[in-house]
């Protein structure tokens, strides 16, 4: 068995483990990233599009040459649109004098390798069987398989930024975290296509389900329509898709979306998902590995920033300054934002989408809950200040 040692293990070479990775090498800290696929089977997920003007300003404080000035489009809020009923502009710039980023996490994981092969320590992909031992003492180590190597990484911390089906969570013994969870009966089928987007993010509700409007380009759409959970893609011909799309939208928001054939196409599952605490040990969780929002207010990939900005800030006052207050309310400080992005995203998701049991007094509920957006400014500033995030306290 190869032996190597680090200051910090990360598993998972996703955003949050990749930025994490980025953040400490700029404060000076060695650090190894652990990543069951390969490289490029990461660059092809294709999942978040919108950053918070928080992480925006964390991205830009990392010291990563992204390309999110040139190519990201800054933006001013998202639309919901209902059928028969005025369009409400969520007004963040309004209400909270901030802008959010289109900028797709595809993107965004590229800028994120090229900053770490230029700093000459790529991630180790393709890592087979990553196993967490000794988190619960003062030497941790990984093990782990690699180009048919058993390899041993001896290290400070584990971060575990595996995501929701990695190692790192399991770790944690049962009886010492506490796990919330809510699943939905549908998912998002989502597609790419090569076609203008409309200028902004917009969601529409209809009395048949969700559907939506997002960029990645000005050249690239992203569209979603809710579909029931048992679906698969194949189900679902882009024919169908741009009738059934095109339908939940009003005529005239419909008559402006280019259609055209899909590059991708793939379904999501929703979810909500907390695990607390977020630590044991020397182990962290951070982003997917810790919770899931539905994606419904574009949550999930802020939250893993936000996480591992808390948690760098934590290892680096421990190496630092010898202090452990940081990484020890590191959990407390991240589930602050955990939870107010889990109470957006589930209240919209329950504002947008149909739910196959809906009665119709649920359904008169959620209609008066759009008529208080429409009628009340306070309704619409305490929706744009939770859509634009909250702050970093704690
Ligand atoms: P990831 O991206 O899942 O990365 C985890 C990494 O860990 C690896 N891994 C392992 N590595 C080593 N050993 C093992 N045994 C391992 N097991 C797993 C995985 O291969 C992977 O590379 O988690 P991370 O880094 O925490 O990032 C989280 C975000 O990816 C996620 O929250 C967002 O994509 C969610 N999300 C959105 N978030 C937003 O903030 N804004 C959005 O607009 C938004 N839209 C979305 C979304 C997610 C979607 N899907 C597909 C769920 C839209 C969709 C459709
Ligand atoms: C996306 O562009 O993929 C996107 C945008 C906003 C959301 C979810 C997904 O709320």
């Amino acid at each position: 068995m190869r032996r190597e040692r680090t200051q910090v293990a990360i598993v998972g070479g996703g955003p949050a483990g990749l930025l994490l990775g980025q953040l400490l090498t700029q404060a000076g800290i060695d650090n190894v990233i652990l990543e069951r696929q390969s490289k490029s089977a990461v660059l092809r997920r294709i999942r978040a599009g919108v950053l918070e003007s928080h992480s925006v300003d964390i991205l830009r404080a990392s010291g990563l040459r992204t390309r999110m000035d040139d190519l990201g489009m800054p933006k001013n809020g998202a639309w919901i649109v209902w059928q028969n009923r005025p369009a409400h502009f969520i007004d963040i710039a309004r209400w909270t004098g901030r802008q959010m980023m289109a900028y797709g996490q595809t993107m965004l994981t590229e800028d994120l390798y090229a900053a770490r092969a230029a700093a000459g320590s790529d991630v180790l992909d393709e890592a087979e069987d990553v196993a967490l031992h000794g988190i619960d003492g003062p030497a941790p180590h990984l093990t782990y398989r690699r180009q048919g190597q058993d390899n041993r990484l001896d290290c400070d911390f584990v971060a575990g930024c595996d995501g929701f089906h990695g190692p790192s969570r399991p770790a944690i013994p049962s009886k010492l975290c506490r796990v919330h969870e809510r699943s939905y009966p549908f998912g998002w089928l989502g597609i790419m296509v090569e076609r203008p987007p409309l200028p902004d993010i917009t969601y529409a509700r209809h009395a048949e389900g969700f559907a939506m409007a997002s960029r990645r380009t000005p050249m690239l759409s992203r569209y979603y329509v809710q579909a029931p959970i048992s679906d698969s893609p194949e189900d679902w011909s882009d024919d169908r898709f741009w009738d059934t799309l095109l339908r939940r939208f009003p005529p005239e928001i419909a008559a402006r979306i280019e259609t055209g054939p899909s590059i991708e196409k793939s379904m999501a599952p929703l979810r909500s998902f907390v695990t607390e605490p977020m630590q044991y040990g020397r182990l962290y969780l951070a982003g997917d590995a810790g919770h899931i929002v539905p994606p419904t207010g574009a949550k999930g990939l802020n939250l893993a920033i936000s996480d591992v900005y808390f948690l760098s800030r934590g290892l680096i006052a421990h190496y630092a300054e010898g202090t452990d207050r940081l990484l020890n309310g590191y959990s407390a400080a991240a589930l602050r934002r955990i939870w107010a992005a889990q109470s957006l995203s589930s209240r919209l998701t329950r504002l947008l989408h149909v739910y196959p049991d809906d009665d119709a007094f649920t359904s008169r509920l959620v209609e008066a809950e759009y008529e208080t957006l429409l009628r009340s400014e306070t309704a619409q500033a305490a929706l744009a200040h939770d859509y634009a995030g909250l702050p970093y306290l704690g």
